[in-house]
């Protein structure tokens, strides 16, 4: 069975999106119009109960969650770019980044866009959203002093190495590209990292199938 991947476009399924074809494998995509509240649909809870993209329907069952999705493409497909396993501390240094990307700048963006989730009413929202550019800066700050360490061994977030780290992040800096949070004298690394990862075919492949440009 060709694994499926449920999918907005823009969202953070990209970074699954662009890690399955950057591991050369066949899938299916699978659009889920979030105009049309697809997302909260019985199907579609029945597999996410969050009611959130990615979803990756897998010949083993269906998984959700960022992280773990990107971590099987990388060890499902080996020998391809992604695959990291035989190296312990490399997969170890993804997983670290992955999760970080996950739990904490993930969610510092949630709270700009859906600060609903957050707090009740109008106020209270609003200071939520007020507050959450300031969190996303401090985090590409640690992003911004990683790729520096990373640089002299190469161009990706683990260096030489291009990994399912490098997608991810790049989302996430979509999104502050997008929003103005992303400043090129504050974060130079994070936004010429940007540019080269919207560069590299897998990734621009998935952009374009989901009717996106670079940003
Ligand atoms: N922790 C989840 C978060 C997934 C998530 O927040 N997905 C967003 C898109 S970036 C979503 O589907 N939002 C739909 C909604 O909140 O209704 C993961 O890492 O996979």
């Amino acid at each position: 069975m060709k694994p499926r991947l449920y999918y907005a476009p823009g969202t953070c399924a990209l970074a699954a999106h662009a890690a399955l074809r950057e591991a050369g494998a066949e899938f299916d995509l699978e659009l889920v119009s979030f105009a049309d509240e697809q997302q909260r649909s019985p199907v579609f809870l029945a597999m996410n109960p969050l009611g959130r993209v990615p979803v990756l329907e897998t010949e083993h069952g269906v998984l959700t969650e960022n992280p773990a999705i990107l971590a099987y493409i990388a060890r499902a497909w080996p020998g391809s770019g992604l695959d990291s396993v035989g190296d312990l501390w490399v997969t170890a240094q993804v997983d670290s980044f992955n999760v970080f990307v996950g739990s904490s700048l993930h969610p510092a963006f949630a709270h700009l866009f859906r600060p609903y989730r957050y707090a009740d009413g109008d106020e209270h929202r609003t200071a939520v959203s007020a507050k959450a550019p300031q969190v996303i800066g401090e985090m590409f700050d640690i992003v911004e002093a990683r790729l520096g360490a990373s640089s002299a061994a190469g161009p990706w977030v683990h260096g030489a190495r291009f990994t399912t780290s490098d997608p991810y992040l790049c989302v996430m800096s979509r999104w502050g590209a997008r929003t103005g949070v992303l400043k090129a004298e504050r974060h130079p690394r994070v936004l010429a990292h940007l540019a080269l990862v919207q560069a590299r075919p897998s990734v621009a492949q998935a952009l374009a199938a989901e009717g996106l440009t670079s940003i």
